[in-house]
């Protein structure tokens, strides 16, 4: 590629960029969201281009390092022990050296994100939350980022995964305040926030993001949208999942959504939240290549690389390297993951 077509992305300001809003409103949100669509993805695309390279896109990889039996009651969720009918092989910890060799056989593959989820309520102290705390020092020191999902935690916690080099931490908010409890009783909304100002409190990034097509409706997404982009600073990372309906459970059986909603709703993340890391995460697979690269001109700048999600199948290796092919993004050895 010619590096001067994206030369003028380099250096370009992030924090304290004057079009970086703290103060969007839900019916703002809600105006830039129902746009025509040529226009959301024009002016998403613009404000893409302005702070960031168009031309990369970001490949994490995922993996469930604990699975399945989780006390929450996620509805969307298959790992939770709620949801009995879910066909799932539940999984203890795994050890970190087989987790460590697989982190390097991502980035052997060209990931540079590894992100670990456990199937947890909270983070609690003991063997595990130690074995935890050694993958990440692991990834590190492989040089890629290293990201953990792990449920609730408490500011010590919080404490060790910074010292341990931990780059980011994912937890998302799912959806908006008022449809939450549609979503999840086992625990509140407040109880989600907390969390993320402990680990902010910390100085590890923020990823947090969210789910569409849970039956919420369009203001449930704008006001989602509006939680996350009034926090001060943003979250670096902001992954929009689409449901992977799992039969079994509460939601096994809801209709896929359009990719076009995808694409509204990467957009619009992407104009709220100009300097974030937008990950086009779960539901990929549902999507044809054209439908990616739609998501992909409207601000996504990262997909979940590999065969699995946590427990869900993801895009396939051969369609992915066909669609970075398509988007003159390097091809990576897909036989190594
Ligand atoms: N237990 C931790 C927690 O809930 O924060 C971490 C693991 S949890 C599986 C991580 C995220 O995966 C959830 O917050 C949810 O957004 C997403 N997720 C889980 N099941 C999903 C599904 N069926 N479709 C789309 N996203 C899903
Ligand atoms: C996120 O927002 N999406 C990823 C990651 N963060 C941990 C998880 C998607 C899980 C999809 C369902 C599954 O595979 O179990
Ligand atoms: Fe547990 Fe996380 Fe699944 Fe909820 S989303 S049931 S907390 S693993």
């Amino acid at each position: 590629m010619d590096s001067g077509i994206v030369r003028g992305y380099e250096g370009r300001s992030k924090a304290g960029s004057p079009d970086i809003r703290l103060d969007w409103t839900v019916e703002e949100i809600l105006a830039v969201h129902q746009l025509p669509l040529l226009e959301l993805v024009g002016r998403a695309n613009a404000v893409h281009r302005e702070h960031h390279d168009p031309n990369k896109v970001q490949k994490a990889s995922l993996l469930s390092i604990k699975t399945g039996g989780c006390p929450e009651n996620c509805a969307y969720c298959p790992q939770s022990a709620h949801h009995r009918e879910v066909d799932l092989t539940k999984d203890r910890l795994m050890d970190p050296a087989k987790v460590i060799g697989l982190a390097a056989k991502a980035k052997a593959a060209g990931a540079e994100r590894f992100c670990m989820g456990a199937a947890w309520r909270e983070v609690r102290d003991g063997k595990d939350f130690d074995a935890v705390v050694q993958m990440v020092e692991g990834v590190r020191d492989l040089g890629m980022e290293a990201c953990v999902t792990l449920g609730m935690l408490k500011p010590h916690h919080a404490a060790r995964l910074a010292a341990a080099g931990l780059t980011a931490y994912n937890h998302n908010l799912d959806t908006s305040p008022e449809f939450y409890s549609e979503i999840i009783t086992t625990r509140t909304y407040e109880d989600r926030l907390e969390t993320l100002a402990t680990v902010r409190s910390y100085g590890i990034d923020l990823c947090c993001g969210g789910i569409i097509g849970m039956g919420e409706s369009l203001r449930d997404r704008a006001s989602m949208l509006h939680v996350l982009s009034t926090m001060n600073p943003h979250p670096e990372s902001v992954p929009i999942n689409a449901l992977v309906p799992v039969e079994g459970t509460p939601l096994g059986h809801r209709t896929p959504i359009d990719p076009l909603e995808l694409v509204r709703m990467v957009a619009t993340a992407r104009i709220v939240m100009p300097t974030s890391t937008v990950r086009l995460s779960a539901g990929r697979s549902s999507l044809n290549r054209e439908a990616q690269i739609l998501c992909l001109i409207a601000g996504a700048n990262s997909v979940f690389y590999g065969d699995k999600l946590l427990t869900t199948p993801n895009a396939e290796l051969g369609e992915d390297a066909a669609l970075f092919g398509a988007i003159g993004a390097e091809v990576q050895d897909t036989a190594s993951i």
